[in-house]
């Protein structure tokens, strides 16, 4: 029989994302349960159809333990708090639980998984499979076909990070912060409660929180998943997260360093031969990624490819994907597909 998918936080940035991803990729379901908490409850949601289930409205129920009986796959997007509350209750009912927070990502019993870097570690879950962080997930896309060029032993990235990786309330922010710098609403009255400074007009080099050695959750992250996805502990990745006022699609600029040489051309043709990657690179043209002009899109973009004589063996690129796209919803719905029989 086709599954039953639930969409755990059905009302966020997210959650909506998934809807729109289940009928983009015709997903086969039989039913689709939009969950989250009981404020939401009785809520109309758009949706287009997928599967089984026609277009209409969903009407959103209140999520509490009990909501996963008869679920296949549970798609979740609402914390990890609310992840490691309901793991149990999901697992239990026989649903396979693809959870977007970081509440398991590091766990040994969880695979971390991008469909086009490490389909096979969805072979060993345990009921949990984890999707990774937005930022790690266009990175290690775009390093997976040069990785299968030459190991890869050394990254060194920056990334220009949405507002949007902070959920809706954070895209609403930069909107109406924007407006109101614009309507010169003095500084000390503009409204700052998601983003930790004015994001309007800014950048801010803090995305999670500190950690002992200075450096934030969000780079760590970037440097713990990427070993774990890639399969190679000794990858070394250095990381600085910036936000930047930008409402959708990450961006990165990428140095990598491989164990032999590379050249620009191999890689181009790597990388244009995966699915997934774009590449958009013509710079005779000025054509390169940009997220201002991809919101919306499921390929990780990479663009502005060449060689990196700083060191031995090396390529700078800049990549750009749509983090709730690719860098969330989509991911998550590609692992449910490697699912299906
Ligand atoms: C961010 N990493 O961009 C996040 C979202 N998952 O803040």
């Amino acid at each position: 029989a086709n599954p039953v998918v639930a969409i755990a936080g059905a009302t966020g940035a997210v959650g909506s994302e998934f809807l729109q991803v289940l009928h983009d990729l015709d997903f086969p379901a039989s039913e689709v349960r939009a969950l989250a908490s009981a404020r939401s409850a009785g809520k109309k949601l758009p949706f287009a159809g997928c599967g089984q289930v026609s277009a209409g409205e969903l009407t959103v129920q209140e999520m509490t333990p009990e909501s996963f009986e008869g679920v296949d796959i549970a798609l979740f997007s609402c914390g990890a708090g609310v992840s490691k509350e309901l793991r149990e209750a999901v697992t239990a009912a026989g649903a396979v639980m693809i959870d977007n927070s970081s509440a398991f990502r590091m766990d040994e019993d969880v695979p971390l998984v991008v469909p086009e870097v490490n389909p096979d570690d969805v072979a060993w879950h345990n009921g949990v499979i984890a999707n990774p962080n937005c930022s790690t997930i266009q990175m290690v896309v775009a390093l997976k076909p040069l990785y299968d060029l030459s190991p890869i032993t050394r990254v060194v990235v920056s990334t220009y990070q949405a507002a949007s990786g902070g959920g809706a309330p954070a895209m609403a922010e930069l909107y109406d912060q924007t407006k109101a710098f614009l309507d010169g609403t003095p500084e000390d009255e503009l409204a700052v409660e998601v983003f930790q400074h004015r994001i309007a007009f800014n950048c801010i080099p803090h995305i999670d929180k500190f950690l002992d050695d200075d450096s934030t959750k969000e780079e760590w992250k970037m440097v713990v998943e990427t070993k774990k996805i890639m399969g190679d502990q000794n990858i070394k990745v250095a990381a600085t997260c910036v936000r930047v006022p930008v409402l959708r699609c990450h961006a990165e600029s990428v140095n990598v360093e491989f164990a032999g040489d590379v050249s620009v051309e191999d890689a181009r043709a790597a990388l244009a031969a995966t699915d997934g990657i774009t590449v958009m690179d013509d710079c005779a043209n000025n054509v390169y990624p940009m997220p201002g002009l991809l919101a919306g899109t499921n390929d990780t973009y990479v663009g502005r490819l060449r060689k990196d004589d700083t060191v031995d063996h090396g390529l700078a690129l800049w990549v750009v994907a749509d983090q709730i796209r690719k860098g969330a919803a989509l991911n998550a719905v590609q692992i449910a597909q490697l699912l299906l029989p």
